[in-house]
């Protein structure tokens, strides 16, 4: 028998830390731990990818959507160096993610040799742990304290090993003395998470006073819809959702006001602006102008990491533990309320609103609005569909458009915001969920970076609906340009892609919709196909995700001269952002002001 590699340890040490999957692209720099795989692919699968970035992004859907460590491969040099988008993205949005990358002979490191990156210190700002292994026997202890580590912090890891490294034999004489074999244990163990006694009854107290209290959930609600719906049944509390958070509870809830930020709902940002009480249950939604106020209202913060109680809000209250266990135990301290109309008037809000969505997503008009586009999507997906959205006005269109209901999922690149992870993050659902329905939604400028997997899809046979939005531009960056801050616009416009051309290369069925009137029926063909699918909807490439401000905008292009009001969308008209929209604008704005750019004033 062959003797136990480093690599053969490696991919051992993963499977017993549960690992059945990794993405990844091969390289000369990692041919031991391809061998390592090919003899146990019975036991852990390895999904080829065409770029590393899409590995590591499918590596940061599988563990969004499974909190299973997600893993990935890549080569010394230019291969790890491809992965730092994705894991970036795992460290925004603190995902547990172990990369894997190789390294040059142990030799020969930093002697400007072939593909010669100490990938180590690259991925140290990134990694919460990121180191390199000196020899065979180093190999157990490092790889699972990197599991353990990304599990426990939810953080990426990083580990990388010399190529000649990886194909040595493990040798008990190569030990060294302190080195006692099998002295670490490949164990998980996870805390209560629960919170200090006395900061529970605190926060209780501050919300029985409240009389107008609002619920921001985020991500870390995912799990705890129950105990939010009930505290909000007895609290009278409307519950808004950072994007990330987006599934914690069902839209159509009587306590759901949507999203909250530049994509969230009106409803959303009244309760945020009117509340005298905040309960922010795990979320750290970055836009802090959406928050009410600075003492504007007294809050209590849930979070399971303390580092991040109070990182948004001056809270009085901060409770460090998981959101369900922390709910329940607010749940049995906190009296219900009889006075509903802060809630009441949430719901009139709501109304409204809905009724606006129907209204934006049912227009006939041609060329299609996107709004009809995710508008369709909603009504047609399943219970338990898994939703993505990438980068760009996408993400507005599906956050507002798609409502969510059952056991869905969803997810995007929330803090990093990142084009490119839509695709990958479906390919990472699909392999973790091979029966359920998965769908991204994405621009053609995300889609075009990382294309080359759409064949990933047909080399899986994964039943991925890849719905590409397809307005020739970098439609959200134009309309910061034009609307947001009032300049022409520049360097946004996208030569066209025929991507029924290119999904058909790649093996995929591809269909193009470009009426509003067979929208529903052509996203009905793809979804109900079997297997790969792209879906290219052609849309009004004026469409702006927003109403122009109605107080200008940015006056400047200089640091300290935006303009502080929260923005979102409401129900004046969209201004379309095409030829003549700078007219429109100047119309709309009524020329109240100059626009003061680096010194000299000029009027548009
Ligand atoms: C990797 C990366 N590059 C650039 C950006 C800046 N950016 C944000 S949205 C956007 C436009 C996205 O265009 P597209 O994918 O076509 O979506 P659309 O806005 O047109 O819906 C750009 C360039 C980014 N967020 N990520
Ligand atoms: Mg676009």
């Amino acid at each position: 028998m062959a003797a136990t590699t480093a690599a053969d340890v490696l991919i051992d040490t993963l499977i017993e830390w549960g690992v059945t999957v990794i993405f990844g692209m091969p390289g000369d720099g990692i041919n031991g731990i391809m061998e390592a795989l090919r003899t146990r692919q019975e036991e852990i699968r390895f999904i080829q990818v065409r770029h590393e970035e899409a590995a590591a992004f499918a590596a940061v859907g599988y563990a969004k959507f499974t909190g299973r460590l997600g893993v990935c491969l890549a080569t010394s040099g230019p291969g790890g160096i491809h992965f730092l988008n994705g894991i970036y993205d795992a460290k925004l949005d603190q995902v547990p993610v172990l990369a894997i990358t190789g390294l040059q002979y142990h030799d020969l490191l930093a002697t400007h040799t072939q593909q010669d990156v100490e990938l180590d210190k690259l991925f140290a700002d990134a990694c919460a742990y990121s180191t390199r292994i000196m020899g065979p026997a180093h190999v157990e202890n490092v790889v699972e304290l990197a599991c353990r580590t990304a599990l426990a912090y939810r953080k990426p890891t990083h580990v990388t090993i010399p190529i000649d490294i990886q194909q040595m034999p493990l040798n008990k004489a190569d030990r060294s003395k302190r080195n006692v074999a099998d002295h670490v244990s490949n164990l998980m163990a996870r805390g209560g998470h629960l919170p200090d006694e006395r900061e529970l009854a605190r926060a209780a107290g501050i919300l029985n006073e409240g009389s107008k209290v609002f619920i921001l959930a985020g991500r870390g609600a995912l799990g705890a819809r129950d105990e939010l719906l009930e505290l909000a049944e007895r609290l009278g509390a409307p519950i808004g959702i950072a994007l990330l958070g987006k599934g914690a509870i069902p839209d159509d809830s009587p306590f759901a006001t949507g999203g909250v930020g530049l994509l969230g709902t009106k409803p959303s940002q009244e309760g945020l602006k009117d509340c005298d009480t905040l309960l922010i249950v795990g979320s750290t939604f970055p836009y802090v102008e959406y928050y009410p106020g600075p003492g504007r209202a007294r809050a209590v913060q849930i979070d399971v990491d303390p580092q991040r109680i109070g990182l948004r809000y001056p809270v009085e209250a901060g409770l460090v533990g998981d959101s369900a266990r922390t709910l329940g135990a607010l749940l049995e301290r906190v009296q219900p309320k009889s006075d509903r109309s802060f809630l009441e008037k949430a719901q009139d809000g709501m109304r409204h609103w809905r009724e606006l969505m129907i209204q934006r997503g049912t227009r006939t008009d041609v060329p299609m609005k996107p709004q009809v586009v995710t508008h369709e999507l909603s009504k047609l997906l399943t219970d338990d569909a898994i939703i993505i959205a990438d980068t760009g006005t996408v993400t507005a269109w599906t956050a507002r458009h798609v409502e969510m209901r059952g056991r869905q999922m969803f997810s995007c690149s929330g803090t990093l915001a990142s084009m490119a992870c839509g695709l990958p993050y479906a390919i990472g659902a699909a392999i973790a969920y091979p029966h359920r329905q998965v769908v991204a939604v994405v621009g053609d400028g995300g889609l075009s970076m990382l294309m080359g997997d759409l064949v990933t899809l047909r080399k899986y046979s994964l039943d991925v609906k890849i719905l590409v939005i397809k307005n020739d531009g970098l439609g959200m960056i134009k309309w910061e340009q034009v609307a947001e801050i009032g300049n022409p616009e520049y360097g946004v416009e996208l030569e066209p892609i025929d991507f029924v051309r290119v999904a058909e290369g790649c093996g995929a069925r591809a269909i193009r919709i470009d009426d509003p009137a067979h929208c529903a029926d052509g996203l009905r063909e793809a979804l109900g196909h079997p297997g790969p699918c792209v879906v290219e909807a052609v849309v009004d490439r004026f469409e702006p995700p927003m109403p122009p401000p109605s107080k200008p905008i940015r006056r400047s292009t200089l640091p300290g001269r935006f303009s502080r009001e929260p923005r979102i969308e409401d129900d004046r008209p969209h201004h379309r952002l095409g030829p003549g929209a700078r007219a429109d604008l100047r119309r709309h704005l009524r020329g109240r002001r100059a626009l003061h750019r680096h010194g000299e004033s000029r009027r548009f």
